[in-house]
């Protein structure tokens, strides 16, 4: 019985949810340090969603604008882009990750420093068109952690260039 006063206590608090909570698992964040001068950087998580939902956005104080970007050959250029919405497909993780999709905060306000937490904000629209957010502190870091590193999957022009930006100076 103790048992199920627990499970209905359970029950009780996923019911009780905020209802504009995003129903995604957010994993391993970081954005990449910037130094004075730089305009935008980028950022990464592995996002599981519950449901299937785009993600449609995303929001930082520390920034004037964020964008999420694909990584596309030009040629024999790798170069990013903006895009309007990132499918993220039920129980599947999506990386987002140097070389790969990422967030990126343009019109940066002030450089990001290594080892400081910056507020993430993101934005996701399920099936039915309704809106949800998920609120993140993003520690940044000079480089990818561990973690999130050397998975091969043969983007070998992917590789750390999350810097040279191809934003059209
Ligand atoms: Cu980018």
């Amino acid at each position: 019985m103790c048992a199920s006063l627990l499970l209905s206590a359970l029950l009780g608090g996923t019911a009780m949810a905020h209802p504009d909570a995003a129903h995604v698992k957010a994993e391993g964040a970081w954005a990449r340090a910037s130094v004075a001068g730089q305009q935008a950087t980028g950022a990464f998580v592995r996002l599981t969603a519950q449901e299937p939902l785009q993600l449609v956005g995303v929001e930082t104080p520390a920034a004037g604008a964020g964008e999420i970007h694909e990584m596309k050959m030009d040629g024999d250029v790798m170069r990013m882009r903006a895009i309007e919405s990132l499918a993220l497909p039920e129980g599947q993780t999506v990386e987002l990750k140097p070389g790969g999709y990422h967030l990126m905060f343009q019109q940066l306000k002030a450089p990001l420093n290594d080892g400081v937490d910056v507020p993430v904000t993101l934005v996701f629209k399920d099936g039915k068109g309704e809106m949800s957010r998920l609120h993140l502190q993003v520690p940044v870091q000079r480089r990818a952690p561990a973690a999130t590193h050397g998975h091969g999957h043969g983007h070998e022009h992917g590789e750390g260039h999350a810097m040279p930006h191809q934003h059209g100076h």
